[in-house]
């Protein structure tokens, strides 16, 4: 490496020297060689003449100030010092760029033909030098030329203010964007799409006009996001009382796409996965992610772009506040209980696991190499889960208020994570004092519950001890304020109301001590317990339930997530009491008590069909891992093959019965739908470990007429290994061979495939004519999925699965290094694994290390890792 990277902290912030308050920028556009001009007016903040500016990968061609050329700059490292400058002053710069050779796809680039950008976190720099940080807002004037024919659409920030046409077939479109922002959230996009229109009439009046372009032919695929757009902006007024600002909201699907999509002011870019759907090309899973996607990057044109990050360490204020909007958004049009098990899912699974790895932060990290490295499950999800938490200690109606307070405070500026918090505070009257340490400490806190029911007093007593264990970053670590939901239940199924000395008590209670003691009065029997009700704090719990106390929640909880949660529970204690029995050359037994339990979930047709296909669902091999400090790969495995066995070979005519039962005719999204959907396609992939599967895969492949269904047949028959797997996945890529998007799917299974012989056809696969390693989402699906979804091939004893993943990423090192970056993180969790893995992965590591170009988004975790 040419010269080691250098971190920043948290508390190391400085305000800018200057501030840019207007900016014109005009782009001639061509693929090979692009010039931008830029015109900036800046005014000096402090005392320093001097201005640094931000830039990357540019080719410099002037600098003028206040329209002379000025000499008096150096070129640096990482941008541009102009010297003994005036208070305030126009500063003109033009800089080229290769757009065609940018792999990275940070700054402008090119996908597919098309001209787009991403500038979010620090890609506007790799356009033009300037104050690339967030606290910098300007106005932005934007004027894009280029070829007419080539890229008839040429769109920017802000609303359409001019045009015209040039000599050499060109044209040129200005656009100007009112709303002062950060770099950021710049965006420009050139190309020739076909456009979906519609419009909407926001509840003051205004009317906007809403397109989404999307590449030729694509048209009957981006209904669905256009609905789910006018479903956002429709929520966000009822529920957050906030409307759209601008007269034009526009979304662009691109192929090629780091990451989801990208908020830019007016104008989303969007990977095309969250775009385009239709029922023969995307499943319900899909459709759902389009429309939790589309609600996320609209919801941040309030709580993202009117009010931004004051610097990048702050980027959970945008991002946790949004996810927790967005969850809110898809809880609101769907089932609450579906999506907020999922959303658990997350966090009991990837996010746990990263709290406990060497990237281990808090959702407010302090120091940072790379900033794309923080755009983490830690900032994003339990980011959210922070953002809940205040709303449960809250209220609606309060926390409320606190966004309104927030707005009033903060509306066109860039704030901090405290200014959130203490809006939320002021406008509610509720001390956050000891709450905010969930900004600062990392790890995931155990909070261990003992009950005592004193019969001879009629009390019942909950005796609760919080711990959070050290993490890589942090060896200190303090009690957290928990909001600890819970219920207690009669055994009829009436819950108690709780009453503590004489008085009666909100059932949210508040840990605050490592230790506490809550009694309940007037408690006649023995209660059985609900506790940590929809998952009121991101923790772990640890309570010694018995089967038949998780067996009765499964039954009569109130609420569908604990009535899931309590399933899990019983799932979690005998798949680890069999992970131990397998350990000791034992055989692995599903206890009666389980079998009981689904057979009568599955038999409950009062049960909402989504909820039983979640309540059907084992947690995943990487949930399972989680539990432990070393994995047993082969032991984790075996137990969680054997009770999908179990389960479909004891409960086959409960399954085929359900089966049969929700057969349905035409495909509709509505959600009761979808639900059923999911349970039939759930028991199918039971069912496909019963003698009679492969027949019934073989079918539902065959007779689907939607995507959904196909993809469940395919699924099963890759999980269980059929023999008819390799002649659907041959069907299927025939047929879609043409569509990146759509043979991802396949990219994914392949992936995944727990054959022994899996890795010699993934090598195979990336010669097939729709997979390219320039794609992130192709890389993603097939060797992301190898690396995330194949524990048992990717862990192999040879080693082969870790150096397949270290070619990779040398490779990807050079080309994009986000995707790289991304893509390492389960190596990084090499101390969970015996000496002997251990030791070939840190193999890896080490040689990623060594390259003499590694890209610091690689060294950042790289290091971390070794260090360990
Ligand atoms: N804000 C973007 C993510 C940018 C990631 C930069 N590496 C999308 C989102 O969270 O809405
Ligand atoms: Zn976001």
């Amino acid at each position: 490496m040419a010269q080691t990277p250098q971190a920043k902290y948290r508390k190391d912030y400085q305000s800018p020297s200057h501030t840019i308050t207007d900016v014109d920028l005009t782009f001639e556009l061509q693929e090979t060689q692009t010039t931008v001009t830029a015109i900036s007016n800046v005014t000096q903040l402090g005392d320093q003449t001097s201005l640094k500016l931000d830039g990357e990968s540019l080719t410099l061609k002037t600098v003028s100030v206040n329209g002379e050329t000025w000499a008096n700059y150096t070129e640096t490292e990482g941008g541009l010092e102009i010297h003994a400058l005036p208070n305030q002053f126009e500063l003109t710069i033009v800089t080229e760029l290769n757009p065609a050779e940018n792999t990275a796809l940070e700054g402008l680039y090119l996908s597919d033909g098309a001209f787009c950008t991403q500038c979010e976190a620090e890609g506007f720099r790799r356009i033009t030098y300037f104050l690339d940080r967030p606290d910098v807002l300007a106005k932005y004037t934007t004027t894009v030329i280029a070829d007419q024919e080539k890229f008839p659409s040429l769109l920017s920030n802000g609303n359409r203010i001019d045009q015209g046409t040039l000599k050499g077939n060109k044209h040129w479109v200005k656009w100007q964007d009112p709303h002062p922002k950060p770099s950021y959230l710049f965006a420009l996009v050139a190309g020739d799409f076909d456009i979906l229109r519609d419009n909407y009439k926001t509840k003051s009046g205004r009317d906007v006009q809403l397109e989404i372009y999307v590449d030729k032919g694509n048209l009957d695929r981006a209904n669905h996001a256009m609905v789910s757009l006018i479903n956002a902006m429709k929520w966000d007024e009822e529920r957050f009382d906030l409307e759209y600002d601008l007269d034009i909201y526009m979304i662009v699907a691109v192929d090629f796409f780091n990451m989801g999509a990208m908020e830019n002011k007016g104008l989303n870019v969007f990977n095309s996965k969250f775009v385009l759907a239709n029922e023969k090309t995307a499943t319900d899973t899909d459709y759902l992610g389009i429309e939790a996607v589309i609600g996320h990057e609209y919801f941040h044109n309030w709580t993202g772009n009117r009010v931004t990050c004051r610097d990048w360490f702050q980027l959970s204020l945008k991002e946790g506040l949004t996810v927790f909007r967005d969850q809110e958004f898809s809880s609101d049009l769907g089932s609450r209980a579906v999506n907020r098990i999922n959303n658990v899912r997350i966090i009991r699974g990837p996010q746990f696991a990263e709290d406990a790895s060497p990237m281990s932060h808090p959702i407010r990290p302090e120091k940072v190499i790379e900033m794309n490295n923080f755009y983490t499950l830690t900032v994003y999800e339990k980011g959210s889960e922070v953002i809940r938490m205040i709303h449960t200690l809250l209220g609606e109606e309060k926390f409320q208020k606190g966004i309104k307070l927030y707005f009033e405070r903060h509306d066109g500026t860039a704030a901090t994570c405290e200014d959130f918090v203490s809006a939320m505070e002021d406008a509610s009257g509720i001390s956050l004092k000891h709450f905010r340490l969930w900004y600062s400490q990392s790890g995931t806190p155990t909070v261990e519950v003992s009950s005592d029911f004193d019969e001879s007093h009629s009390t019942y007593t909950l005796k609760v001890k919080q711990h959070t264990a050290p993490t890589a970053d942090q060896a200190e670590k303090q009690a957290l304020h928990i909001p600890f939901a819970v219920e207690l239940y009669n055994s009829d199924g009436t819950t108690i109301d709780l009453v503590s000395n004489g008085q009666s008590v909100s059932n949210v209670l508040s840990l605050t001590e490592s230790e506490q003691v809550f009694t309940f009065e007037g408690v006649n029997e023995k209660p059985v317990p609900s506790l940590f009700l929809e998952f009121s704090a991101p923790v772990k719990l640890e309570y010694d339930y018995d089967d038949q106390e998780l067996s009765f929640l499964m039954v009569h909880a109130n609420n569908e997530f604990s009535r899931w949660d309590a399933g899990q529970m019983l799932l979690a204690k005998h798949i680890k009491s069999n992970i131990e029995r397998v350990q000791q050359n034992q055989e692995c037994i599903v206890p009666e008590s389980i079998l009981a339990a689904f057979k009568g979930v599955l038999a409950n047709k009062e049960l909402d069909p989504a909820l039983v296909a979640e309540m059907m669902t084992l947690p995943s091999f990487n949930e399972v891992s989680g539990w432990y400090d070393l994995i047993d790969v082969d032991a984790i495995d075996n137990v969680l093959t054997v009770f999908k066995a179990s389960l479909a070979n004891e409960l086959k005519s409960e399954l085929e019965q359900v089966y049969q039962r929700l057969e349905q005719g035409e495909y509709s999204l509505e959600h009761s739908a979808i639900g059923q959907r999911a349970l039939r396609n759930c028991c199918l992939a039971y069912l496909a470990r019963t003698e009679s599967g492969q027949q019934l895969v073989e079918q539902q492949y065959q007779s689907a007429h939607n995507m959904t269904d196909t993809m469940a047949a395919m699924q099963a028959a890759n999980s269980a290994q059929l023999s008819c797997r390799s002649g659907l996945m041959e069907d299927y890529s025939q047929k879609w061979k043409h569509d990146g998007l759509v043979m991802d799917k396949w990219f994914q299974l392949q992936g995944s495939n727990p054959d022994a012989g899996a890795l010699k056809a993934i090598k195979e696969t990336m010669n097939h004519e729709a997979f390219s390693m320039k794609n992130p989402n192709r890389v993603r699906s097939l060797i992301g999925a190898f690396m995330n979804t194949n524990p048992v091939n990717f862990h192999a004893k040879s080693g082969e699965g870790y150096q397949f993943a270290g070619e990779i990423l040398r490779e990807l090192n050079e080309s994009n290094p986000q995707v790289a970056s991304r893509l390492l993180d389960p190596l990084l969790k090499l101390k969970k694994y015996d000496s002997h893995r251990q030791a070939l992965i840190r193999n890896e590591l080490v040689t990623l290390k060594n390259m003499n170009n590694l890209a610091k988004d690689l060294y950042e975790k790289v290091t971390k890792a070794l260090e360990e």
